[in-house]
């Protein structure tokens, strides 16, 4: 059912995870995945820090300006509004989006600092919904180990534990818990498997939603 175009559309597919649970890493790979399928694909990320926005979450990371919580948690979910009408487009032209970390970053992380869970959600209420989430699941304490963290704000173990337990109460039907401690080929398979099915779900005309659904 539907036109061509709308049976054709592309999928968003979300990864999340802790700071080092290897969403990067995997986004590229399952970006070198699609096209060499034949897939139209892009890569993007959130917070995306070439935008006026951008800028601003960029510098508050880094430990370079102090934003009070509720304020740095709008700019992040702004930085996704700026970016939903031209998600629309590449998505319903039949471009499927693979993005690193998305509206569960925003809640997770700013309810971790104890801001009301129902608050943080407000704003990226309307926001497109992914069609598949995936987490890469790693203790803490693991990925701390991993090449050390960078220095950014958000970087220390005792804050990411908070942060694990706040995604926890994010999952839903879209979510796939991937074992992020396996080998990087190991991970790269599973999630093939999981990202094809859910590009040829979509392109048969699986109609998109906002958020929260
Ligand atoms: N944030 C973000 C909010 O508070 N609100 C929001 O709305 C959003 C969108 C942004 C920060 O902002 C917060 C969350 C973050 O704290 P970022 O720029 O996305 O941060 O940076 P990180 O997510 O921290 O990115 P990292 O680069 O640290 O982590 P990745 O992308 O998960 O991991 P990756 O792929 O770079 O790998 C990290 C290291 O681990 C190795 C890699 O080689 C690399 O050295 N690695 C593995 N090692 C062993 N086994 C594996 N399977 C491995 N996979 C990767
Ligand atoms: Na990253």
């Amino acid at each position: 059912s539907g036109s061509n175009s709308e049976s054709k559309r592309g999928a968003l597919i979300v990864l999340e995870g802790l700071d080092r649970s290897g969403k990067t890493s995997q986004s590229s790979k399952l970006l070198t995945y699609l096209e060499g399928l034949g897939h139209s694909a892009e890569l993007w990320r959130f917070p995306d820090r070439s935008t006026n926005v951008g800028q601003m979450i960029s510098m508050y990371l880094s430990n370079k300006s102090q934003l009070d919580d509720h304020t740095i948690h709008l700019l992040f979910s702004a930085n996704r509004w700026e970016k939903r009408s031209l998600m629309e487009t590449k998505l319903k032209t039949g471009t499927t989006l693979i993005v690193d970390r998305y509206s569960y970053s925003g809640v997770a992380f700013s309810s971790a600092k104890g801001l009301d869970l129902e608050w943080c959600k407000a704003p990226e209420i309307g926001l497109l919904s992914p069609d598949l989430v995936l987490y890469l699941d790693i203790q803490p304490e693991k990925a701390a180990e991993r090449g050390g963290y960078g220095g950014e704000r958000y970087e220390q173990l005792e804050f990411q534990k908070k942060v694990a337990k706040c995604y926890q109460g994010l999952h839903d039907a879209s979510w796939k818990i991937i074992d992020a401690c396996q080998p990087i080929e190991d991970i790269e398979k599973q999630l093939q498997e999981i990202v094809l099915d859910c590009v040829l779900t979509c392109q048969k005309g699986k109609p998109l939603s906002n958020l929260w659904s």
